[in-house]
């Protein structure tokens, strides 16, 4: 910064009257005084992607040759929320569903102990973001739903699943997804930073189970053999009595087809040499007939009927298939209302522990 002042020269003058090898002028004197960096002492955090003061410490925008998608802006809204002087500004075309503000780390970003991406934003506009992690083994993907305005508010996603796929670029989509907003909306960011994680590790409650491939379903950790549509898992809304597991399966009838059924297909023999009784819980509102066949392999198919004799509660049955022990089927198939079509096309038949015995 160049000065040119006649106050300051004067000054420089008097005090140069003082030192002998000065030469005394009034003339004007040039000084230079060199500009203060502000940030000059500020360590680089890494840790940080941008504050838009200090910490710019990665390029934002696809194109490093091009200009940044987020300009440094004065802050908009000094509040506690966000005290400091500068600011992002990102304009986002509402009318593209998927445009996107990179940043390109462009070496995987380490997120071993810092897995968890934080962003203020201050915006006019409500709306969904994304944040994504890609370049890597596998893309990662978070949101959060953008549901204040005119204050900022500051958002974190949990990337904790990411750790270790060598991910190289975030990428932000404001208002994803959504195309009826205007050409430009503008987002006001700040602090971009990845933080130590603080979301809640989930732990799996099925980890370090053994699969027993005897039992077929528990509709908890042993899950082991693949059902068709029909059968999905849901929650017990149905516990008591001898079912006080957490999850059970659900079974869609079609009460006008006398027919349809629930196949499991093993794909080989079903091992029946010792494990030959068929057991599961039913839980019905109507007193029918199940039918369980035996089918698929070198032996004649086999078929046990059974009555399904209690309503409204959990009741267990056992289809001994013991005949079977020394014959070769690869598949059992189960029909609820076997033979009748006197249902309605969705009726439900509730299912658990479905194993061998
Ligand atoms: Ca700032
Ligand atoms: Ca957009
Ligand atoms: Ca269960
Ligand atoms: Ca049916």
């Amino acid at each position: 910064m160049r000065l040119r002042t006649r106050s300051i020269s004067l000054i420089l003058t008097v005090f140069s009257a003082f030192a002998i090898s000065c030469s005394s002028s009034d003339k004007e004197e040039e000084i230079i005084i060199e500009p203060i960096d502000p940030c000059a002492d500020v360590a680089k955090d890494m840790s940080i992607v941008s504050d838009f003061e200090c910490q710019q410490n990665y390029f934002i925008g696809a194109d490093a040759k091009l200009e940044t998608q987020a300009m440094v802006v004065d802050n908009p809204d000094k509040t506690d929320a966000n005290e400091s002087e500068k600011t992002g500004k990102y304009i986002d075309n509402a009318t593209q569903a998927w445009d996107n503000m990179v940043i390109d780390f462009s070496t995987a970003y380490d997120l071993t102990n810092r897995s968890e991406l934080k962003i203020k934003i201050y915006s006019e506009h409500t709306g969904l973001l994304i944040a994504k992690l890609e370049g890597g083994t596998q893309a990662v993907e978070q949101q959060v739903q953008i549901e204040k305005t005119s204050e900022w508010v500051e958002y974190a996603f949990n990337f904790r699943e990411a750790v270790d796929m060598g991910n190289t670029k975030l990428i932000l989509f404001f208002n994803a997804g959504a195309e009826d907003g205007e050409t430009e909306e503008i987002y006001y960011i700040d602090d971009i930073k990845f933080v130590e994680n603080t979301f809640p590790v989930v732990s799996d409650p099925c980890e370090g189970t053994e699969k027993d491939m005897s039992i077929i379903s528990d509709f908890e950790c042993q899950q082991n053999y693949d059902f068709p549509e029909t059968l999905i898992t849901i929650d017990n809304s149905l516990k008591g009595g001898i079912n006080e597991s957490e999850k059970i399966g659900e079974f869609t009838d079609d009460g006008t087809n006398a027919w349809d059924h629930l196949l499991i297909d093993y794909g080989q023999a079903i091992d029946l040499s010792t494990k030959n009784k068929l057991k599961l819980l039913i839980h019905s509102d109507k007193k029918v007939q199940f039918l369980a066949k035996l089918e698929g392999g070198t032996s004649n198919a086999n078929e046990i009927w059974t009555d399904i004799t209690t309503i409204g509660e959990w009741t267990e049955y056992t289809v001994n298939f013991s005949s079977q022990a020394n014959e070769n089927h690869t598949k059992l198939v189960l029909f609820f209302n076997a033979g009748k079509d006197d249902g309605t096309a969705t009726d439900k038949y509730y299912l658990d522990n479905i194993r061998w015995e």
